[in-house]
C-alpha cells in the first residue's frame, strides 16, 4: 500500500476550482487533502462497485437523451467534484464511502401553497424514473456523458404549488461535518447553495437525479438526490439536497459568493464567454485518453434550440 505523506501532495492534485482560494485557505485545503490521504490508509479505500448499488425499479427510457456512448461506471464514479468530501477529483469516491444517504428528508418551503418535509421515498415515488443520457460539462473545461436516472424537476416541484411570488428556486446540500469531512474546512461557505430561475427549473430538460446506469446514485455523485441541469456548467447541479425553497429574490449561490468575478448565477455553457483564467471554447473528454482531440464546446451544451428562448434579450456576456 502506498502511503502519501503531506510532502507528496503536489499542488496539481488540488483542483482548478480551488485555485481561486487565497493563500491561507489554499494551504488549509492542501492540509486537508494531506490529512485525508493519511486517514484513508486503513481500511483500504474502495469505490461503490456497480453491482453493489441497488437497481432502480420501473425505469423508462427518455426520448430526451443524447445519442452518445456514456462514459464508464469507473469514470463517472471516481472522477468527481464534491467539495464536501475534498477538493481532489479522487477524494469523493474514497471519502464518501461511509456517508449515509438514508433515511433522508427533503424540506420544501417558501413561496408555495403546499410546503412540507418529505421522506426521500415520498418525494420521488409519485414520479416515473427515466434514464436520460446527458453530457456533464464542468466549468473546468472537461466533460463526460452520463446515463442519469432522474425525475422531471418541474413535475416534482409543481406538487408543492409554487405561488406567483415564486421567481426562483434555492437548493441546499446537507450540512453535516461529521459525515462530510470537507465541511470542516472553510473552502466554501457551507452548506453548498445553488439556485435556478423558476422557468429554468420548470424546463423539461431539468431533472432531479436519483441514479446512474439504472442504479441508485453512488454517494460521490450526490446520493440520494441531486439536480441535473444539462445546459449549465456542472457546479449548478447541486448534490445531496435536503432543502428546496421558492423565493422572490435571486439567491446567492456558493460559487458566486466565493468568487463573483469567476462564477455567475446563470452559468450557462457558452463557448464564447471564457472563464477569467481559461478558455471555454473546447473541452477535454474524460475517459478518451490524453491524446484524444478536444471537443468544441457547444452553446448551451448542445441545447440552444430548446433553451435559448429563456434568455432572450439578456446580455450573456454580463449574465454569465
Ligand atoms: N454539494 C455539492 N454539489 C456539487 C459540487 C460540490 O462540490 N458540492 N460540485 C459540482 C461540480 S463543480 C460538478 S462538475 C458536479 C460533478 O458531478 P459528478 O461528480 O456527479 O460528475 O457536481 C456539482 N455539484
Ligand atoms: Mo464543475
Amino acid at each position: 500500500m502506498i502511503i502519501k505523506r503531506p510532502s507528496d501532495i503536489r499542488p496539481s492534485e488540488i483542483t482548478d476550482e480551488a485555485i481561486y482560494l487565497d493563500r491561507r485557505r489554499f494551504l488549509q485545503a492542501a492540509g486537508f487533502a494531506a490529512l485525508g490521504a493519511a486517514a484513508a490508509v486503513s481500511p483500504p479505500a474502495r469505490a461503490a462497485s456497480e453491482a453493489s448499488q441497488p437497481k432502480i425499479q420501473g425505469l423508462v427510457q427518455s426520448t430526451l437523451s443524447i445519442d452518445e456512448d456514456p462514459n464508464s461506471w469507473e469514470d463517472i464514479t471516481t472522477y468527481n467534484n464534491f467539495y464536501e468530501f475534498g477538493t481532489d477529483k479522487s477524494d469523493p469516491h474514497r471519502k464518501a464511502r461511509d456517508f449515509q444517504p438514508r433515511p433522508w428528508e427533503v424540506s420544501v418551503s417558501g413561496e408555495c401553497d403546499r410546503p412540507g418535509t418529505l421522506s426521500y421515498a415520498d418525494f420521488v415515488a409519485p414520479h416515473t424514473p427515466e434514464e436520460r443520457i446527458y453530457r456533464l460539462r464542468c466549468v473546468e473545461a472537461w466533460s463526460m456523458v452520463i446515463p442519469w436516472v432522474g425525475i422531471p424537476m418541474g413535475d416534482a416541484l409543481k406538487r408543492f404549488e409554487p405561488n406567483s411570488r415564486a421567481k426562483y428556486v434555492t437548493f441546499k446540500t446537507l450540512l453535516d461535518p461529521k459525515q462530510m469531512p470537507g465541511q470542516r474546512w472553510p473552502v466554501l461557505d457551507w452548506p453548498y447553495v445553488e439556485g435556478l430561475r423558476i422557468d429554468e427549473a420548470m424546463h423539461p430538460l431539468a431533472i432531479f437525479g436519483i441514479g446512474v446506469y439504472g442504479r441508485e446514485l453512488p454517494n460521490q455523485n450526490g446520493a440520494p438526490l441531486r439536480i441535473v441541469v444539462p445546459w449549465k456548467y456542472g457546479f449548478k447541479s447541486i448534490k445531496s439536497i435536503v432543502s428546496i425553497e421558492f423565493t422572490e429574490k435571486q439567491p446567492l449561490s456558493s460559487w458566486e459568493k466565493a468568487a463573483p468575478s469567476e462564477y455567475g448565477f446563470y452559468a450557462n455553457v457558452n463557448p464564447e464567454v471564457d472563464h477569467p483564467r481559461w478558455s471555454q471554447a473546447s473541452e477535454r473528454l474524460i475517459g478518451k485518453g490524453i491524446f484524444a482531440p478536444r471537443r468544441p464546446t457547444e452553446m448551451f451544451n448542445g441545447y440552444a434550440d430548446q433553451v435559448a428562448q429563456l434568455y432572450q434579450g439578456m446580455d450573456l456576456t454580463r449574465n454569465y
